[in-house]
């Protein structure tokens, strides 16, 4: 799973991608901070099972903290975007290539209204700009990768009488495009012309909807803890009806993260509340005191619930368990729960089996619920947070 971090510049990519990672990362104000690519593992949470079946987990990766288990997902923060971008602006769209890869987007946007397209400091900036010139450029982005390849690439598979789908999404593997998102795509646009003769903007408007699917986005609101945040965060829900927009405060959740690290309070990333639990300097408390308003105003920083949503709202991903032992929720080593995957939804027992491993997948025999104990048959659809086991021949 990877999730980039995409935005105009000095919008806080830097800071998400710090607090979500606690890697060490340049922050500054002026635009184009960034400009080398970050890569690290940042996490999504998930309501644990020990806590029901009265155990302690030992997770094998990411961790655990009072039965809110932390399950690591890719983070890849980028230079910042400019209009013109797929032109070569400002530093271009290369860092978008970084992000072929990429599930899903997170856009962050600056509600601040204080920075321009560019990134450069100005005054009640129209936030929703930023949207339609990011998703502009993302689609250029997409555009001019079919465009480059496209005459050749379909007149092959026409020769060669492919399956046009499939033929796509092989193609475009590298994009993360898949079959189902072609077919879908396909069927919506209906076309009749043959695509090798597909118009330029036929061609383009096929790239677009490919990318929408491809490349699904969230909006993270940043910066909501300032002056105009909340009103430009308003302006973007009620323009954007059908956006998922989250509205955040990275720089409070790093601020949290590094207390929580230097123990000066106890803080579990998406939580409403920290305790105090150091000695803090005057500056220290009054900086806790603004952002204990800003969690109880917004239930949150909004840090850990832009990446949870892209996972399990957007992506529709499900968190599941694997055990050895449905009686003892145990590895072949004894670790209890000590793991815990993401699979698309509408994945089965048998996906899941494949998922463990090759060998697990083709020697199934059947899957038990660690819950019920009951069998569940390979083309059992999992659900968020089933604890199972596989058997095999
Ligand atoms: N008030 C406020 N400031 C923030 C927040 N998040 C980031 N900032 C500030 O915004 C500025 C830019 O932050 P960066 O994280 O470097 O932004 P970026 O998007 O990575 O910028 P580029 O790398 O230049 O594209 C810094 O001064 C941050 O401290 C936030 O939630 N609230
Ligand atoms: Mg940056």
């Amino acid at each position: 799973m990877l999730i980039g971090l995409v935005g105009k510049p000095s919008v806080g990519k830097s800071t998400f991608f710090k607090a979500a990672t606690l890697a060490e990362v340049e922050i500054a104000s002026y635009p184009f901070t960034t400009i080398k690519a970050n890569a690290g593992i940042g996490y999504v949470r998930v309501e644990c099972i020990d806590k029901e079946f009265n155990m302690d987990c030992k997770p094998n990766h990411g961790f655990c903290i009072n039965s809110n288990r932390f399950v690591p997902v890719e983070l890849m923060d980028v230079a910042g975007l400019v209009p013109g971008a797929s032109e070569g602006k400002g530093l271009g769209n290369q860092f978008l290539d970084e992000l072929r890869q990429a599930d899903v987007f997170v856009h962050l946007v600056d509600v601040s209204g204080t920075l321009d397209v560019e990134g450069k400091p100005t005054e009640n900036h129209d936030v929703c700009k930023d949207i339609e010139f990011l998703e502009d450029e993302l689609n250029k982005w997409f555009y001019n990768i079919f465009m480059k390849v496209w005459k050749s690439f379909a007149r092959k598979a026409e020769i060669e009488d492919m399956k046009f789908s499939e033929a796509v999404a092989k193609q475009f593997s590298g994009l993360k495009v898949n079959e189902n998102s072609v077919k879908d795509v396909l069927l919506n646009l209906n076309f009749s012309e043959k695509p090798s003769n597909w118009t330029e903007e036929q061609l383009k408007e096929f790239a677009i909807e490919l990318r929408k699917k491809s490349k699904p986005m969230i909006i993270a609101a940043n910066k909501i803890d300032t002056e105009n945040g909340e009103k430009n965060y308003n302006k973007l829900i009620e323009k954007f009806p059908d956006l998922m927009i989250v509205p955040c405060s990275a720089d409070s959740e790093l601020a949290l993260r590094e207390a929580a690290k230097s123990e000066l309070i106890e803080y579990i990333p998406g939580d409403d509340f920290f305790k105090v639990k150091g000695e803090l300097s005057d500056k220290q408390k009054s900086a806790l005191e603004n952002i204990k308003k800003l969690l109880k105003k917004y239930g949150g920083t909004g840090v850990q619930e832009v990446l949870n949503m892209a996972v399990f709202n957007l992506l529709e991903y499900l968190a599941v368990f694997p055990v050895d032992s449905a009686n003892k929720l145990t590895d072949s080593k004894g670790n209890i729960l000590p793991d815990c995957f993401l699979l698309p939804s509408g994945s089965t027992a048998l996906d899941f089996a494949f998922h463990l491993h090759t060998d697990f997948g083709n020697n199934f025999i059947k899957a038990i619920d660690a819950r019920t104990k009951r069998a569940l048959g390979k083309n059992y659809e999992l659900k968020h947070r089933d604890v199972l086991e596989i058997v095999t021949r």
